[in-house]
């Protein structure tokens, strides 16, 4: 115990290392906001082998814990060695700094409890910030004020999505949405996994999101502000039904990108293209999700959850009329004009998109005809939600809504509990042998386009085990993968903009790189590592999976932002924030 005595540690710290250096070295790689004052605490120290380290005081004049670091570990990925150094153990809120005798100090960081909370909320209000068709006024965007763009009051009815009653060149209205990403267009595919995942969230967590505000238009109303800016895409979706028929358009959208302007001067003309089977499934999945959850806001939004069940009856209904419907861009420039050449979102399977779709209807209206309708429990093994694999979301939703299912739903869920907890298992197996102690990166596969997604989606799915099982380890899991995205990488980065000590400055993402301001837009989730370098910029500083990421405007294929990405992080810090007492 003598040795823990702080101020013999200090005096120690000090004879010994008079000659420690204070330089920040970027080699030591922690969560760079910080840590709750009872979860694990742990840095990652990539390099030659070490002893021991030391947290240090805000002042650097105390030392508040110091610690031995881990065996070396290799990184199975880039071969380089690795350390982790544990300080779970140290819980006094505080700003500190980790130092390492002669090699120097880490980014500074925090222990307290609602440590995540400003992300959370920054990254919902990323949301906003991707709005179409309205100002965003000073009052609520701050210095990333911007007129409004895109009023997509007049959009034209594109030759492939033609019909009778809506012949090629009708105009329609589909005003409001997010822009998908750094591009200014609107994607169904894309809006369907966004708007599930916000609104999954708060089907978990509803009491979390009473006092959870973001300073938007819509926080004075008696509405959560989760919910108000879900309802600004959610709007949109439903303008992107044919009403004639309930088939649903992939898209409204330019021919082609827009140049990196500001969104008020990308004034092209915009098209909805081709109705098919999986955008209308998606779409069907959605409005049945969000009416059980609108019914609640009876009086705030007299009509709109009985909108959304009929919108997605009516989808549902296309979808059964037209199983074979696929969006294949190339196939499709060739029958009609203009060419478009603007996100694909071209899923090549719809069984998933069946089963979320048949799920969510029978859920909302206790209908069996929709839980007989497919079969929801294929053999094949579970995989983590994307925009193109939405299965596990039916399962999510199942789950949650255990005590509102009737018997036929019910007698499957111990099965369905099983193998979602074999999967997290599987997540978590050798996390503690792992280069970075974390879920993410233990295979070079995770580092996909948008891989930032994918750990905040490992991260979601081991907070779905741990809502039935209660098992710690799930949680730990979870945090351990925001650990990684808001520095503790093999990169380096905090890949939140506007949050931790090494930012990214420069994503893919037009008003940022438009405005003429320094700072990019704040509470977007860069892309991340993707080894496929597909936008062929110069500068790569990697071609190894983990490091291969380039913070330029440049890399849209590491480093741009999308607000399916965005969701995930969403929930992922929000539903921790929400649990933090249980660390
Ligand atoms: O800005 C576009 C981005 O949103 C897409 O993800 C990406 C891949 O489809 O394409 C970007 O647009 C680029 C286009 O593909 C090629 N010319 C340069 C465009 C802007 O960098
Ligand atoms: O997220 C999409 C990724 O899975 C695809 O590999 C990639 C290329 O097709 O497209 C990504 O989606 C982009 C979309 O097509 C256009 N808007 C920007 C999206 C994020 O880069």
């Amino acid at each position: 115990m003598k040795l823990f005595n702080p101020l013999t540690l200090t005096i120690t710290f000090f004879l010994t290392n008079i000659s420690l250096t204070f330089c920040q070295n970027a080699n030591i790689r922690l969560n760079q906001i910080g840590f709750y004052p009872n979860a694990q605490k742990i840095a990652v120290w990539v390099g030659e082998k070490q002893e021991s380290f030391y947290v240090l005081s805000a002042s650097k004049k105390d030392t508040v814990f110091r610690g031995k670091f881990s065996e070396q570990r290799v990184n199975a990925i880039s071969q380089k060695t690795t350390q982790i150094a544990d300080f779970s153990n140290l819980n006094k809120f505080g700003k500190y700094f980790l130092a390492i005798p002669k090699i120097g100090v880490s980014y500074s960081f925090e222990i307290k409890s609602a440590i995540h909370r400003e992300a959370a909320i920054a990254a919902l209000k990323g949301f906003y910030y991707q709005r179409a068709s309205t100002e965003l006024p000073e009052k609520y965007a701050g210095k990333w004020h911007r007129k409004a763009g895109h009023p997509d009051d007049k959009v034209l009815i594109h030759a492939s999505a033609a019909t009778e009653k809506r012949p090629e060149g009708t105009l329609i209205s589909s005003p409001k949405g997010w822009y998908d990403a750094g591009d200014y267009n609107k994607y169904i595919v894309n809006s369907g996994i966004t708007v599930a995942t916000l609104l999954s969230l708060y089907e978990d967590y509803p009491n979390f999101f009473k006092t959870f505000e973001a300073n938007i238009p819509e926080s004075k109303n008696k509405i959560p502000d989760l919910l108000d800016e879900t309802l600004w895409n959610l709007r949109w979706m439903l303008t992107m039904q044919d009403p004639n028929d309930g088939g649903v358009y992939h898209k409204l959208t330019n021919p082609s990108f827009d140049g990196m302007v500001m969104p008020d001067v990308a004034i092209k003309p915009r098209y909805v293209i081709q109705k098919n089977t999986i955008a209308t499934l998606d779409f069907a999945a959605v409005m049945a999700q969000a009416s059980r959850i609108l019914r609640s806001y009876k009086k705030e939004l007299p009509s709109l959850a009985d909108s959304c069940l009929n919108a997605s009856i009516k989808a549902w209904s296309w979808a059964k009329a037209n199983p074979t419907s696929v969006y294949r861009q190339n196939e499709m420039n060739k029958l009609f004009d203009p060419d478009i050449v603007t996100g694909g979102y071209e899923d090549r399977n719809d069984s998933d998109e069946w089963i979320w779709a048949a799920t969510e209807l029978y859920i909302t209206t206790k209908d069996e005809t929709y839980y007989k309708a497919v079969n929801l429990f294929p053999p094949t093994s579970l995989l983590l939600p994307s925009w193109n694999q939405v299965q596990m979301l039916a399962y999510y939703s199942l789950l949650r809504s255990e005590n509102d299912l009737t018997e036929l739903g019910k007698k499957d869920l111990p099965n369905l509990k099983n193998r979602l907890q074999v999967f997290g298992d599987e997540l978590l197996k050798g996390v503690e042998n792992q280069a970075f102690n974390s879920v993410m990166g233990k295979s070079a596969k995770d580092y996909m386009w948008g891989s930032s997604s994918h750990a905040a989606n490992q991260g979601i799915a081991l907070l779905q085990v741990y809502r039935y099982n209660s098992d710690k380890k799930y949680l730990n899991g979870a945090l351990g993968n925001l650990d990684y995205i808001l520095g503790r990488n093999a990169t380096g980065y905090c890949f939140l903009t506007g949050f931790g000590s090494k930012q990214v400055m420069f994503p893919h993402h037009r008003p940022s790189e438009a405005d003429g301001i320094m700072e990019p837009v704040p509470g977007l989730l860069s892309g991340g590592p993707n080894p496929g370098q597909q936008d062929k910029c110069e500068g790569y500083p990697s071609k190894i999976a983990d490091e291969s990421f380039l913070d330029v405007t440049c890399s849209y294929s590491t480093n741009e932002i999308a607000i399916n990405w965005n969701a995930p992080m969403v929930y992922l810090a929000a539903a921790i924030e929400a649990l933090q007492q249980k660390f």
